[in-house]
């Protein structure tokens, strides 16, 4: 039940802006995610990426734990303003240094290395200029792509153009809780397709870049949507359509839902997608990226009772749920990890599935799963993680279950390697399998560490 296939790649992932910090050093430039956490009040704690964990200076120590992991992949982000302050231009030779070293002691080590080009840090200086909303962030974004084909093309073997971008269009246009902030269903829709168009200029940029063996990727947050009852199958159509469909539909078909398009009609008539533009959305990809969380659960609202909005998204007036007022997120059974989130692996097993059922021919990598728990120190000086430990089993064996269903599951990254900046939660959730002291950066194996270097060097689940 629990064995993997034999070329399984096991993994862990980071982000740049989660993890690096020196982020005014070797001539990066300020990015969207430096202003909004320079922005008193939203980011907790006042927490900020200025040091994050110190990775950009500790990097020989961070590649020694991932060989001490056993691990064959590590998933990274580059920070698009440290390679080109501000999103145009000429190569920042000094920042693409660091990527070099990354990549060059990921490979002594045999770790594949798997880059992401957009992990949300945005150049600040393209929101200046409009953002996502905009054409000319796509456009800026397959140079960019383009120059880090030409830089390093000849030894990344797998590319993920970008990472999540449901957080990058809904998060950061429309309910504002990450940067840019801003509160605009309208702009956040042409986000999406920004977004789509800038994904498929950055694989046809790649191609003519990259290494011709090197395969083409994008991390989606699917959200595995589930109705209360049969009677909720509509507002499941909706939230499938808003969440997953608006990225699935261009990207792997060539084209925007029809629904989609309906539901949103009082939001934007979708002039922003011009001719053609779905068509270079939809370039062949050699595997999709998959990171999963917790499933989501809605109801159509009766429009009289108190409405919930239990998603962990909707504590202020504006949602990422555009044109969806009249569904409501219910509040799921327990057990819940430190984020609120419940832990529910059937939505991984069924996920994968439909993902397979829906792309028979494409292959799925998980490129984030995990869970941020309160982590305490033990007298002995331990993390002992059971519940995150418990967490990975589930999700592993129900991973284990997809793939004897048929899926073609390639991969798994837990998230994360180590303990980091947590987006506007800042370090106050911690995802690690290895701990990061925030006084001395020292890092520290909790349990799960040693649990998942046994699964990595077996290539199965131990009984539990
Ligand atoms: C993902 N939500 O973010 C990201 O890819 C990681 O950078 C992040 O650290 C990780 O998951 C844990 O949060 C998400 O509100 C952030 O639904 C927020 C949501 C989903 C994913």
């Amino acid at each position: 039940m629990s064995a993997f296939p034999e070329n399984f790649l096991w993994g862990t992932a980071t982000a740049a802006y989660q993890v690096e910090g020196a982020w005014n050093e070797d001539g990066r430039g300020p990015s969207i995610w430096d202003t909004f956490s320079h922005t008193p009040g939203l980011v907790t704690n006042g927490d900020t990426g200025d040091v994050a964990c110190d990775h950009y200076h500790r990097l020989e120590e961070d590649l020694d734990i991932l060989a001490g992991l056993g691990v064959g992949a590590y998933r990274f982000s580059i920070s698009w303003p440290r390679v080109q302050p501000g999103g145009r231009g000429a190569l920042n030779r000094p920042g693409a240094d660091f990527y070099d070293r990354l990549v060059d002691g990921l490979l002594a080590r045999d770790i594949a290395p798997v880059a992401t080009l957009y992990h949300w840090d945005l150049p600040q200086e393209l929101e200046d200029a409009g953002g996502w909303p905009e054409r000319e962030t796509a456009l800026r974004f397959a140079d960019y792509a383009e120059l880090m084909g030409e830089t390093l093309g000849d030894r990344v073997r797998t590319w993920i153009t970008l990472n999540e971008p449901w957080c990058s269009a809904y998060l950061g246009y429309a309910s504002g809780v990450h940067a840019p902030a801003r509160t605009d269903a309208a702009a956040a829709l042409a986000a999406v397709h920004h977004l789509n168009l800038g994904h498929g200029l950055a694989v046809q940029a790649l191609r003519s870049t990259a290494a011709k063996d090197a395969q083409m990727s994008v991390t989606l947050n699917l959200h595995h949507v589930r109705g209360v009852s049969e009677r909720d199958a509509d507002a499941v159509r909706r939230a499938d359509g808003l969440s997953n469909r608006a990225f699935l539909g261009p990207m792997l078909e060539g084209a925007y839902p029809r629904d989609l398009i309906a539901d949103t009609a009082k939001v934007t008539d979708w002039s922003f997608v011009r001719d053609g533009d779905e068509a270079t959305a939809c370039q062949p990809l050699d595997v999709l990226g998959v990171n999963y969380y917790n499933p989501t659960l809605v109801r159509q609202w009766d429009g009289a009772s108190a409405k919930e909005t239990a998603d962990g998204h909707q504590d202020g007036a504006a949602s990422p749920w555009i044109a969806c007022e009249d569904i409501e997120f219910v509040k799921q059974p327990g057990p819940y990890t430190e984020m609120g989130w419940n832990i529910d692996e059937s939505g991984l097993t069924e996920l994968l599935l439909r993902l397979h059922r829906d792309y028979p021919d494409l292959p799925l990598m998980i490129t984030e799963n995990g869970a941020a728990f309160p982590d305490p120190v033990s007298a002995d000086g331990v993390v002992h993680d059971a519940d995150r430990v418990d967490y990975l089993h589930r999700h592993l064996t129900a991973v284990s279950e997809a793939i004897a269903g048929g899926a073609d599951v390639r991969g798994y990254f837990v998230w994360s390697l180590m303990d980091n900046f947590e987006w506007a939660h800042g370090y106050a959730k911690r995802f690690g399998i290895v701990r990061v002291d925030r006084e001395t950066m020292e890092r520290t194996w909790k349990d799960s560490a040693h649990w998942y270097r046994e699964v990595v060097a077996t290539g199965k689940l131990p009984v539990a």
